[in-house]
């Protein structure tokens, strides 16, 4: 077998994956790689060349898939969804802070996104390491957030009257009888790294169970804005050929919107995940 190659990808953020080629992956491979994907939270990789069958094929390799079901998917691909914003439109999907389907009973433990067609510049996205961000907190702060839990929806997004309703991606984006919410706690035991990791985030996490609005938005701006420092995220500038692979329940994302009169295409393949333990 030929041996990864891990570089941090920034201090406190996310690893570079070099020396395999995601499309003829061995075992001894994938099991390295599963390694890294626990321990880092992000796996950044260039200059692969995946085929949607061998997108999906890798994603496979790793576990079960879930539909996303709001998104529109690739035609003849109903396991990949699209995440495309066109030259005439101004809102981009996920462009604030959020990790995928927290919204979700089980929430979906990884999303792998290849880039399909790209802006001349701009378009990156941006990662937080919820690990690094848990454990820079203080023992007391993380003592009391283990007693709570916390109410994750998509309502306010992808409902009919949701914020995405009144824009202009308005048109691909379905789902509206499909809204939800859960519960989970506010500090998880990671499936499988067993670290403790931060679980909310700003894009689905609406309020602390038996709080009030101010009291949870005061909790919630205050550890939003904690995992938003520079210790903890970086920034990925994609180029043809690189596909990102990152954990949601250690991570968080957002795409930058900075590229109006440009269009660009993601292809999003989402992996089901587990039960969310309290720490
Ligand atoms: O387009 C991107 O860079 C990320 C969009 C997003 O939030 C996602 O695919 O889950
Ligand atoms: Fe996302």
């Amino acid at each position: 077998m030929t041996e990864l190659s891990l570089t941090p990808f920034s201090p406190g953020c996310g690893v570079t994956v070099d020396n395999v080629q995601l499309a003829a992956l061995d075992d001894a491979q994938l099991q390295a790689l599963r390694a890294a994907f626990a321990e880092h939270g992000v796996l950044f990789f260039r200059e692969q060349a995946l085929s949607p069958e061998q997108h999906l094929g890798f994603a496979k390799r790793f576990g079960e898939l879930v539909i996303n079901k709001f998104f529109q998917p690739v035609d003849g691909y109903p396991a990949i969804a699209e995440v495309r914003k066109e030259k005439a439109q101004k809102t981009n999907i996920g462009g604030g802070w959020h990790t995928d389907h927290s919204y979700d009973e089980i929430p979906a433990m990884g999303s792998i996104l290849v880039a399909r067609q790209l802006p001349s510049s701009g378009g990156d996205t941006h990662f937080a390491n919820l690990y690094a961000a848990y454990d820079g907190l203080s023992p007391g702060l993380q003592k009391t957030l283990k007693t709570l839990r916390a109410v994750h929806s998509n309502k306010h997004l992808y409902g009919a009257d949701g914020y995405y309703a009144g824009t202009d991606i308005a048109g691909q984006l379905g789902g509206h009888d499909s809204v939800g919410d859960a519960t989970h706690p506010m500090v998880i035991i990671h499936p499988e790294s067993g670290r403790h990791t931060l679980y909310v985030n700003p894009g689905h996490t609406l309020g602390i169970e038996g709080w009030t609005m101010e009291e949870s938005k005061a909790l919630l701006d205050y550890l939003c804005q904690h995992v938003a420092q520079p210790q903890y995220t970086c920034e990925f500038n994609w180029q043809p050929g690189s596909v990102v692979f990152w954990d949601n329940r250690a991570t968080w994302h957002y795409a930058q919107n900075d590229y109006h009169g440009e269009s660009r295409l993601m292809h999003r393949v989402t992996l089901a995940g587990s039960r969310l333990a309290a720490a």
